[in-house]
């Protein structure tokens, strides 16, 4: 990239653009460019105009380029969000150009990314804009850093055409001796850790309204962060690990140790790594503005959950207690939480989670550089970020288990019966899940700076994989033809110790795999909906298709390119194992007419991934409780799946087979 040139493309029939900056954007290091001729320039070009009026980049710029920028930072988020304004600010789409161009090199470079990313998802009109791919301009915080050595000496020594694609060893944060490595490929898979980056950038923690007052955010944000450790969990079981423990007593050693292997972009060094047993400590960073005791996280923690106990929580400012409702109770616990500035009131309940975060990611040295937990773009690499999660996770069940169970009726949808199910997969019995390893090409030179700017060079990822499969639901309706939504989750069949699970105990490991509407005829419906339909998860080529570099303004680039958001598909389903993990494979009818929310969009290009992501500019497209009919303790008498069951659910047993044969699949020698 030349200096200053944003990190986008402009996406339509035209192609790419070549960005001309004035000659006043460039800052002094870059003198020697601005004199070059332009005729290296391609014939698409697009001049960028200077702006009248330089904004102010005093808060933004007080964050220096080599320090390393954190989401769960307050004063981070702060400098990050006064860049937000400014580009939002911008009257048109040419003004934000340029405005983008100007700030590039004047800004910490990751701030940058995140302001510049907000913004382009915010403003109305850069809708059609792709958000560049975090893991194509970092690519550092994605990959293990042995191959960035490797790549250089690539795209130097071997010539275009015969240069192999680098692959990356699937042990090499640690081997399986150590016990938590058995589970490092769910916590280090690239798509994992992109959808992590994506939702806090879609839900970021500050900032206006129209960035920060999504609906049913704080419910979201349980939501989303409740299934990823429900998967977490599953995936555990599959190896033979129990379930995670909770971080509950800060004060403890925490067990598990961290080594990243990853380099810090910004700052150019390793990451920092944490070793077994270390201690959180309280943090004084005058740099970065982080004054924290661990007293003060025990003291939010408990009046959280004095609010959660008593119902009611204090309002801010004011000498009196509101009632939390049943309606929207979940949302303002959740923003308390978390915490974000609509929290209900910060000088009470605090800054819970973030500073959770913060602790933690200051282990190895409080007064050094954090760690991956400082950042949302590596967080989920870390086990001690599943044990903090689950533990966040306890605050919610905790509220949740205070509400009334649903009762019988609230639960049945009236003449619909869900009389059988079965997953199909081609070539596979019954009933069972094929999983295995696959590899990827990911193309590393946009996030590098390669002397040769058409190098380049692949590296070759080795993910999980299930082969694609279709579940067919036979449903019954006795009525006339109405709508209902389809609700397809799983979870473990038996416990660490192969005893079936109580429901209170399994009802939290539940995995939402689909959501959609049908439409049921009177009689009966045979419904069939392929995995690669699911409302949960981006399909697989947003995930790697879009990291490879593809002919400039093609279809295939404009395809893949929006809205990052999702669980990745080739993460779907759990691993299984080899003899065939059981699972039970839940399928629930609902009545459309009481699930339907009015005054949703549906945005065609941005909702794959509604479930844990949310519609963009749309509110949550489901009126039930997320988790729902998961999320809240079950009627009197009620110990088991099968007697939780009302005539509108079933349950089928199903198995997860895994195979060690790795397949290949985008795979694209380097030109
Ligand atoms: Cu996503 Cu703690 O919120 O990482």
């Amino acid at each position: 990239e030349r200096p200053g040139e944003p990190s986008f493309r402009r996406k339509g029939a035209e192609g790419n653009f070549q960005f001309v900056l004035p000659q006043s954007y460039y800052t002094d290091k870059y003198t020697n460019i601005k004199d070059e001729p332009t005729s290296r320039i391609p014939p698409d070009v697009y001049e960028i105009k200077e702006v009248s009026n330089i904004p102010d980049l005093l808060i933004p710029k007080s964050l220096s380029n080599k320090e390393m920028f954190s989401v769960f930072n307050e004063y981070h988020r702060s400098c990050a969000m006064k860049l937000v304004d400014i580009f939002l600010d911008a009257k048109n789409l040419d003004e934000f150009v340029s405005l983008a161009a100007y700030c590039k090199n004047v800004v910490n470079p990751y701030l940058y990314h995140y302001a510049f990313s907000i913004a382009l998802l915010h403003r109305s009109d850069s809708k059609n804009i792709e958000v560049p791919s975090h893991c194509l301009s970092f690519p550092q915080l994605y990959f293990d850093r042995a191959i960035f050595a490797r790549a250089r000496e690539e795209e130097n020594i071997i010539p275009k055409g015969s240069r192999d694609a680098i692959e990356i060893p699937r042990d090499y944060t640690a081997s399986n001796l150590e016990l938590e490595h058995r589970v490092a490929y769910f916590r280090e898979d690239v798509g994992v850790n992109l959808h992590h980056w994506h939702w806090h950038l879609v839900y970021p923690l500050q900032g206006r309204d129209n960035i920060v007052r999504k609906d049913r955010r704080g419910e979201l944000f349980y939501y989303m962060h409740q299934q990823i450790v429900a998967r977490y969990n599953l995936e555990r079981l599959c190896n033979n690990l129990a379930r995670v423990k909770r971080l509950v007593d800060l004060r403890e050693p925490i067990e598990e140790g961290y080594y990243p292997k990853l380099d810090n972009p910004i700052a150019n060094r390793p990451w920092p790594s944490r070793h077994s047993n270390s201690r959180l400590s309280n943090l004084n960073r005058e740099v970065d503005h982080v004054l924290v005791d661990i007293q003060d996280l025990e003291r939010w923690r408990d009046r959280i959950f004095e609010a959660i106990h008593t119902g009611r929580y204090l309002v801010d400012g004011e000498n009196k207690t509101e009632a939390f409702q049943i309606e929207n109770g979940i949302d303002i616990l959740g923003n308390m939480i978390e915490s974000n500035v609509l929290s209900v009131n910060r000088t009470e309940y605090g800054n819970l989670h973030n500073h959770g975060h913060n602790l933690i990611s200051y282990v190895h040295d409080p007064e050094n550089n954090f760690g991956v937990m400082g950042d949302s773009a590596t967080a989920m690499r870390d086990p001690a970020f599943y044990r903090w999660h689950a533990y966040i996770n306890y605050m919610f069940e905790q509220y949740k288990h205070r509400l009334p169970p649903y009762t019988v009726q609230q639960l049945s949808f009236d003449g619909i019966q869900v009389t059988k199910i079965q997953v199909k997969t081609t070539g596979k019995p019954d009933n069972e899940i094929s999983t295995f390893w696959q590899q990827a090409d990911i193309d590393l030179s946009r996030g590098l700076d390669f002397a040769d700017k058409e190098g380049i060079v692949y590296a070759r990822v080795t993910h999980l994989q299930h082969a694609p499969f279709e579940y067919n639901i036979t449903v019954n309706n006795e009525g006339n033809a109405r709508m209902g939504t389809i609700r397809i989750f799983y979870a473990p069949k038996y416990d660490e110790r192969g005893y079936p699970y109580f429901f209170t105990n399994q009802k939290g490991l539940f995995i939402e795999l689909d959501r959609f509407t049908y439409n049921l005829n009177r009689g009966t419906n045979v419904i069939v909906r392929k995995s690669i339909q699911s409302s949960v998860t981006i399909p697989y080529e947003q995930t790697f298709r879009n990291l490879m570099n593809k002919p400039k303004g093609s279809a295939q680039e404009a395809a893949f390119t929006f809205c990052g958001c999702g669980w990745p598909q080739h993460m779907l389903v759990a691993k299984g194992n080899t003899s065939g993990f059981p699972c039970e494979l839940f399928v629930m009818v609902t009545n459309y007419d009481k699930d339907k929310v009015t005054g949703t969009n549906s945005d065609k290009n941005c909702d794959d991934a509604s479930s844990y992501c949310g519609i963009r500019d749309s509110k949550y497209p489901d009126k039930q409780p997320m988790g729902f009919p998961f999320d809240r303790l079950p009627r009197e008498n009620v110990q088991t799946l099968q007697q939780f069951l009302t005539k509108n659910m079933n349950v089928l047993e199903i198995r997860i087979r895994f195979s060690e044969d790795i397949k290949a699949s985008i795979q694209k020698k380097a030109t």
